[in-house]
């Protein structure tokens, strides 16, 4: 395949392994603070990033080209707050959607239209997941840190949270 799309596709790999590891380490420090649904929710979120990494690996190898499983670097053990939380998975993810268009347009320098093909599946995703963020972040400011309002948000979290898709 094009080093230069297979080189990018790596550090895609790279990315979505770190935001699998960022939100596990967002529910481990939520399962320590009382937030089971923001943890399952976190759980639930990580498998799902886990799972966009597989997909990487995967096209590339069946591609012919080489995946490269990344080390991981050491994510954040505390949070201050749950707004805190759910602000930096927001920009995480604004983040990350700059990189998967970053990723669509060397796609397209290099005429890899499959590789394009495959990548609008990870476009929509990013859209459907910085939606989702900024709509509980709006949540949680209306909250705005009151107690019970918190502990209403957690169990709707563990209500709403519902496995990767596949
Ligand atoms: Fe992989 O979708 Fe979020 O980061």
């Amino acid at each position: 395949m094009n080093l230069r799309v297979q080189q990018a596709l790596n550090d895609q790999i790279e990315k979505e392994a770190s935001s699998s590891h960022y939100y596990l380490a967002m529910a481990s420090w939520a399962e320590n603070n009382g937030l089971n649904g923001t943890a399952k929710f976190m759980y639930l979120h990580s498998d799902e990033e886990r799972f966009h990494m597989l997909k990487l690996i995967k096209f590339i190898n069946e591609r012919g080209g080489e995946a490269i499983v990344p080390p991981v670097t050491k994510p954040p053990v505390q949070f201050d707050n749950l707004e805190s939380v759910f602000t930096k998975l927001l920009e995480h993810e604004i983040r990350v959607t700059e990189c998967i268009n970053n990723l669509v347009n060397i796609c397209l320098e290099e005429k890899d239209y499959s590789t394009h093909n495959f990548l609008q599946w990870y476009v929509s995703e990013q859209l459907e997941e910085e939606a989702l963020a900024r709509t509980i972040l709006d949540k949680l400011k209306l909250i705005s840190g009151d107690k019970a309002g918190i502990y209403l948000f957690d169990r709707d979290l563990d209500n709403s949270a519902t496995p990767p898709k596949v």
